[in-house]
């Protein structure tokens, strides 16, 4: 991969930054730090490494991606929105009353998502299920969790860890986006979860710690996965709550605050965009 197309994709993150924040701002509920820290890691997925056909969500031989911290929703939706799951107007009707674009993932609902998630803990044992079924297929295709450090405070996590290195599920790739602050306050001081990368080492995992703000160290870490035999693989990925817009960075308070009428302007300026509103 060329420095162009690195940048290509780092365009692409911007613009989908972009489209959170306008989003947020009008559904005036949503969360907008965690949606941000986890943006680079879903475009190197949507734009570059995973198998899917926007206009065949279904297709069979898809790559599966499972945003087990589903509150970050919203920034699952705006790359579905990019690549053509839907029209990017839906974006402007998250979280309202008969909408397909909930505040947590709903797969009845929204083209391209796998399966429901919100509840945190929950989705690394799904894709782990989702790993085991497409094994027993003889697919290729593989299997990416997104998850919180917060959320590695739940113990259903460390089950599905267990599960995962006990079956060598080498097909499936988990993705932690540490950017050390949960909906209260940091994450150290809640309940610590570090050392991160000891703990998944413990269970069998093949860990990889990279800057989850660096396209090019996403794309290297999850191209390493993809090579990786008989062990799944966690890529702990160090970032930033709120990236893009520094008054919204590392700052617990919008964990679930969304732009104002006031910030919007500002947020958009941030990210290299006029507002026109
Ligand atoms: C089982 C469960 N308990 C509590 C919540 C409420 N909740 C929503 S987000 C959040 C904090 C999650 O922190 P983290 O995983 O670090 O998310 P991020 O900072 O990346 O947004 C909590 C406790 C939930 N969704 N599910």
């Amino acid at each position: 991969m060329d420095s162009a197309q690195i940048k290509q994709l780092e365009e692409t993150a911007r613009k989908l930054r972009v489209a959170l924040v306008k989003t947020l701002h009008t559904s005036q509920s949503g969360h907008t730090g965690g949606s941000l820290s986890a943006i680079d890691m879903v475009t190197a997925l949507y734009f570059q490494v995973m198998q899917h056909r926007p206009s065949e969500p279904k297709w069979e031989g898809r790559d599966r991606f499972v945003l087990c911290k589903g509150h970050a929703a919203p920034a699952q939706y705006v790359a579905l929105a990019e690549a053509g799951y839907f029209p990017r107007e839906d974006l402007m009707m998250l979280r309202r009353l008969g909408s397909h674009l909930q505040g947590h993932p709903d797969s009845k609902g929204t083209p391209g998502v796998e399966v429901c998630t919100g509840s945190l803990g929950q989705g690394l044992s799904m894709a782990n299920g989702m790993a085991l079924g497409l094994r027993l297929d003889g697919s290729t295709s593989r299997v990416y969790a997104l998850l919180g450090d917060g959320e590695l405070q739940e113990g259903q996590v460390w089950e599905a860890a267990m599960a995962a290195g006990h079956y060598r599920l080498d097909n499936l790739c988990a993705l932690v986006d540490v950017n050390r602050l949960q909906i209260d306050g940091e994450v150290a001081k809640v309940m610590n979860v570090e050392p991160v990368t000891d703990k998944f080492r413990a269970f069998g995992w093949h860990v990889l710690d990279i800057d989850g703000h660096d396209m090019a160290a996403i794309l290297a870490a999850l191209a390493e996965a993809a090579t990786v035999k008989g062990r799944p693989t966690v890529i702990v990925a160090r970032t930033v709550k709120g990236k893009g817009v520094p008054f919204f960075e590392n700052k617990a308070a919008y964990h679930g605050v969304t732009p104002s009428d006031e910030e919007l302007p500002k947020a958009l300026e941030c990210l290299g965009e006029q507002c026109y509103l």
